[in-house]
C-alpha cells in the first residue's frame, strides 16, 4: 500500500520527527530481524539522544544483537521481548514493513505514532512519518541528519555508533552507495574523538573461534551454477550444532560468494527450525531486493535478505530456480 506521505518533502518529514520528539515522552525503538550494524548502531544512538533529552525509551530486537556489535555501549540494554505499556512514539528503523521487526503488531497498537527511518527502496511508507532516504548510504547517516537538523551534539559514544552503523552498511566505504555526503559525516563524527580505530578491531579483526569454524563450513559449501555467475552458500542446522555456534555468527559469510571473478549474485541459505534464511548479495543493477520482496522480505538492489518455509532442501531449490532464470 502507497501512503500519500510518500509525495510529501523529506525535509518535512524530518520537521513532523522532530516535533514529535520534543512533544513525547515514551518511545519505543525496533530494527530488522537479523540486525545488523546499521540497525544496531542508529537505534542505540538514537535511544541515547532521547535519554538526554529526558525521554523514556525501550529498545527491542526480537533476534539477538551479534556477537561483534556488542561491544556497542548500551548494547545490552537491547531486549527480545516486546515491552508491556503504552507508547508516544514507535520508531522503526530499516524496516520495509512492520513485519521485518518481528510480532511488532502489538506493541505499534499501543503505539499512538509510528515512525518510520529507512534507506531501502522496498519501504512501503507505513508510518505516520516516513523518512525513507534510498539514496542513502546507511540509516545512520539519515539519524546523523536528523540530530543535525535539530542542533544536538553528538557525543563520543554516539558517534561510535553512527559510525558502526555507516562503516558496516557501506562495507567500509567501498559499496557504490558511498557518497561524499557519507564520507563528510564519517569525518564529523572522527572529529568527535572516538576510538574508530579500536571500533574498527572490534568489528573488522575480532571474530570468535566458532565464528570462524562456521566459515570454513560457509566457504568449503560453496557452490557455482548458472555457468559461474551464481554463487551458493549453504548451512546446515547440523553444521551449527557441532560447533556450537549460532546464527549470528554467519554475519558476512555471504559476501565471499561474490569473490570469485564472474560471479554476479551470491545467496546462502541457512537452516532454522522450521524455516530457511536466505541472504542475497548481487554486483551491478541485477536487483535481489525484488527476489527477497517476493518471499516476504526486502533490502536493497545489491543486498536483501528473506525467511521463507523449510525444509532447507525444497526452499533451495526454489530460490535457485528463481535466480537461475533471473541469470539465464
Ligand atoms: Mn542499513
Amino acid at each position: 500500500m502507497i501512503n500519500p506521505m510518500r509525495t510529501l518533502d523529506l525535509e518535512t518529514e524530518f520537521k513532523r520527527l522532530e516535533d514529535l520528539i520534543v512533544n513525547s515522552e515514551s518511545f519505543f525503538l525496533a530494527g530488522h530481524l537479523n540486525p545488523d550494524g546499521d540497525t544496531i548502531g542508529s537505534m542505540l544512538a538514537i535511544a541515547s539522544v532521547l535519554k538526554r533529552l529526558g525521554k523514556k525509551v525501550r529498545m527491542f530486537s526480537q533476534d539477538p544483537v551479534p556477537e561483534n556489535l556488542r561491544f556497542l555501549p548500551q548494547a545490552r540494554s537491547i531486549r527480545s521481548r516486546v515491552p508491556a505499556g503504552k507508547f508516544d512514539a514507535a520508531i522503526l528503523l530499516e524496516c520495509s514493513n512492520p513485519a521485518r521487526g518481528g510480532n511488532l503488531e502489538p506493541v505499534l497498537k499501543r503505539a499512538a505514532k509510528v515512525v518510520n527511518i529507512d534507506h531501502h527502496k522496498t519501504s512501503e511508507f507505513y508510518g505516520d512519518i516516513n523518512i525513507v532516504e534510498p539514496h542513502s548510504s546507511s540509516t545512520a547517516e539519515i539519524v546523523y541528519r536528523l540530530f543535525y537538523n535539530m542542533n544536538v551534539h553528538v557525543t563520543k559514544r554516539e558517534a561510535a555508533c553512527l559510525y558502526t552503523g555507516i562503516v558496516t552498511d557501506t562495507g567500509r566505504f567501498h559499496f557504490p552507495a558511498t557518497s561524499p555526503r557519507t564520507l563528510e559525516i564519517a569525518s564529523r563524527l572522527l572529529e568527535t574523538g572516538f576510538k574508530f580505530s579500536r571500533v574498527n578491531d572490534l568489528l573488522y579483526a575480532t571474530k570468535s573461534f566458532e565464528g570462524l569454524k562456521l566459515l570454513g563450513r560457509a566457504l568449503s559449501s560453496l557452490e557455482l551454477k548458472s555457468g559461474g555467475k551464481l554463487a551458493v552458500l549453504t548451512l546446515k542446522a547440523s553444521d551449527f550444532k557441532e560447533l556450537g555456534a549460532r546464527p549470528e555468527h554467519t554475519e558476512n559469510a555471504i559476501n565471499f560468494g561474490l569473490m570469485p571473478p564472474g560471479v554476479k549474485a551470491a545467496v546462502m541459505f541457512r537452516e532454522e527450525e522450521d524455516r530457511v534464511s536466505v541472504t542475497f548479495r548481487s554486483r551491478g543493477h541485477l536487483d535481489m531486493s525484488a527476489v527477497a520482496k517476493a518471499y516476504g522480505g526486502g533490502g536493497h538492489r545489491n543486498a536483501a535478505g528473506c525467511r521463507i518455509k523449510g525444509p532447507l532442501e525444497a526452499a533451495r531449490e526454489k530460490v535457485l530456480s528463481v535466480l537461475t532464470r533471473l541469470l539465464a
